[in-house]
């Protein structure tokens, strides 16, 4: 009864509204990434070339990574809904908040397309310095102090995941901006998850996204990361969460 009637849920509120009106003004923004939360999923396209975040991420991984590992996971998402909801329209968001009633496949793949899109909005080319402004500077301030220590927070969290997973900011369920981690391709939405909110801006370490170029030297990867982050688009995400 309980499986029934979330799914009944998760079916009933993708008819909720999706701001497509939005999108023609906002080309790069995270609104596009909701047109792609229903099935069947397909991958954005890359708002830059794999060439763009050079040298901070090298050309060859970012067509590895976008081409073969998250589009894999697209991929294997599509085939988990099809047996999960046998063809219905189902809302990701929704079915992510209540992962604990699907498969493992669901879990691990639709984290993985969930988590792949957000990555790839929320970096752009390293052509200027790029801090947060606005709302989001004034939030990050009050909990972090500075942005240093924000910086310091986010590549620690990054730093002691062990094996592969994700780095966070993320609101949580007060609105406040929190860090933390999740193994695999899980993320905070997940009611599996110890940490639980929206996320904003995600980290990814499997060592696919770093290897090439960096080999074991996680750090570097994190710190030159910090250079790619399209800060107007986690504002964005803030702001329509907040
Ligand atoms: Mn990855």
């Amino acid at each position: 009864m309980k499986n029934n009637s979330r799914r009944k849920f998760i079916l009933n509120s993708l008819s909720g509204g999706i701001a497509v009106g939005a999108l023609s003004t906002l080309p790069n923004s995270i609104l596009a990434l909701d047109l792609k939360q229903a099935n069947p999923f397909s991958q954005t396209p890359l708002p830059y070339g794999y060439a763009a975040l050079e040298p901070m991420i090298d050309a060859m991984t970012m067509e590895i990574h976008y081409t073969k590992h998250a589009a894999a996971y697209t991929k294997n998402l599509n085939e988990a809904a099809l047996a999960e909801f046998k063809g219905a329209s189902i809302s990701l968001d929704e079915a992510l908040k209540n992962i604990s009633n699907y498969s493992p496949k669901m879990r691990n793949n639709g984290g993985g397309h969930y988590n792949h899109e957000l990555f790839w909005k929320t970096m752009k080319a390293p052509d200027s310095l790029g801090l947060p402004e606005g709302a989001l500077k004034t939030a990050l301030m009050k909990q972090f102090n500075s942005f240093e220590n924000f910086k310091a927070k986010l590549s620690e969290s990054a730093m002691t995941r062990f094996g592969s997973g994700w780095a966070w900011l993320y609101l949580d369920a007060k609105k406040e901006l929190k860090i933390g981690s999740t193994p695999n391709q899980d993320n905070p939405l997940m009611d599996v998850s110890p940490i639980k909110g929206t996320p904003l801006l995600g980290l990814d370490v499997w060592e696919h996204a770093y290897y090439l170029k960096y080999q074991n030297r996680r750090v570097e990867y994190v710190n030159n990361w910090f250079g790619l982050i399209n800060w107007k688009v986690v504002e964005e995400n803030f702001l329509k969460n907040s």
